[in-house]
């Protein structure tokens, strides 16, 4: 690609203790140029698998992704196919289509997880996320909570004192763009994070896979609105969900809450505590929510968003920063970036000395 930057994102592996090499542009690492080479170096960890691709711009739709298959170690002990068995792996592109609800969570299954030491604590953090694109008519762009993502200029994981985290400007009443970032942490190692992400209020209408870096999450419930035999929603009493409550009278539901209260800090009175899959990407029913649960026990900066290219360039995506007193320090010199403002000389003078460059080898 001579004319484009990229970085390549490890789809399904972890990172801890490489966040540096999750491969998301001005997040974990800086643009690889054209013309330049990168190398990632990291453990090869979970077994499984998986996909790569890029991280930067719509590159992946436009095709440039792969498997990515990690084997297990001499030793270690999985259930593998047996020899004789007809075994392939399939890659596919998007496709937009009607989703079916049954569908969808029959893809999710795959066996039973026992996570009742996991992910049931007694402290519980939850936090609220709202996949959408909220806004006045005109100005709707892709966000979470309200906040239009605006990317670094420098790679945010080796360049934090670089990166303006300021989100002042958003409130649950206005929309906004700028570096949206949430930080949690492991100062408690029985502390468990719950994310309830949803996609309701007016900037639904579509529902949106949502990948979160760094880890797998147990997807403990995910609910779907309510359709008529037409596929039509029916409103629940103007909401799109009748558990959550968007206080904003606008109903762009950047601030959303449980309706019922009793449910707030993790105490949803209906999770799946039998088989609940664990998974890295999942998709949010339009007018509906998802909740998962995860342990911060993967200090990074995790980029968490929408997997649609589009949706994600447009905005919808955020930062989850990962334990910053815990980050594992970058290798020696790591790569660093910066902006600069055009003012017409620097290209003028890049011109002219890649023209001399070019005279002086002929
Ligand atoms: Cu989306």
């Amino acid at each position: 690609m001579h004319t484009h930057s990229t970085t390549i994102h490890w789809h399904g592996l972890h990172q801890k203790s490489s966040p540096w090499s999750d491969g998301v542009a001005f997040v974990t690492q800086c643009p690889i140029l054209s013309g330049q080479s990168y190398t990632y170096k990291f453990n090869a960890k979970p077994l499984g698998t998986s996909f790569y691709h890029p991280h930067n711009g719509d590159q992946r739709t436009m095709g440039l992704y792969g498997l990515l298959i990690v084997i297990p170690t001499p030793g270690q002990t999985v259930v593998l196919p047996q020899e004789g068995d007809n075994v392939f792996v399939a890659i596919m592109q998007d496709w937009n289509h009607d989703d079916d609800e049954n569908a969808l969570y029959q893809q999710m299954l795959w066996d039973d997880f026992d996570i009742s030491d996991e992910v049931n604590s007694d402290e519980v953090v939850e936090i609220f996320f709202n996949f959408a694109f909220p806004g006045e008519n005109g100005n709707t762009p892709g966000s979470v909570n309200g906040h239009q993502f605006l990317p670094p200029k420098v790679a945010a994981y080796a360049q934090p004192d670089l990166v303006d985290y300021n989100c002042d400007a958003c409130s649950a009443y206005t929309i906004c763009e700028c570096t949206y970032a949430v930080t949690i942490d492991n100062d408690n190692k029985d502390r468990v994070y719950q994310l309830v992400i949803s996609s309701i209020g007016r900037g639904a209408n579509w529902s949106h896979p949502v990948h979160l870096h760094g880890h797998s999450f147990y997807v403990m419930k995910m609910v779907f609105a309510t359709y008529d035999s037409e596929s039509q929603l029916v409103p629940n009493g103007g909401q799109d969900t009748i558990d959550i409550s968007c206080t904003d009278s606008n109903n762009f539901c950047s601030d959303a809450k449980w309706k019922n209260a009793s449910w707030e800090n993790g105490r949803h009175p209906d999770l799946n505590w039998h088989n609940p899959p664990q998974k890295d990407t999942i998709i949010i029913p339009s007018g509906g929510y998802v909740i998962i649960r995860f342990k911060a026990d993967s200090p990074g900066v995790c980029f968490f968003h929408c997997h649609i290219d589009l949706h994600n360039t447009n905005g919808m995506g955020m930062i989850i920063n990962e334990s910053p007193n815990s980050q594992p320090k970058v290798p020696n010199n790591f790569p660093k970036c910066n902006s600069f403002e055009n003012d017409g000389k620097h290209i003028l003078t890049y011109k002219l000395s890649y023209i001399a460059n070019v005279f002086a080898s002929v």
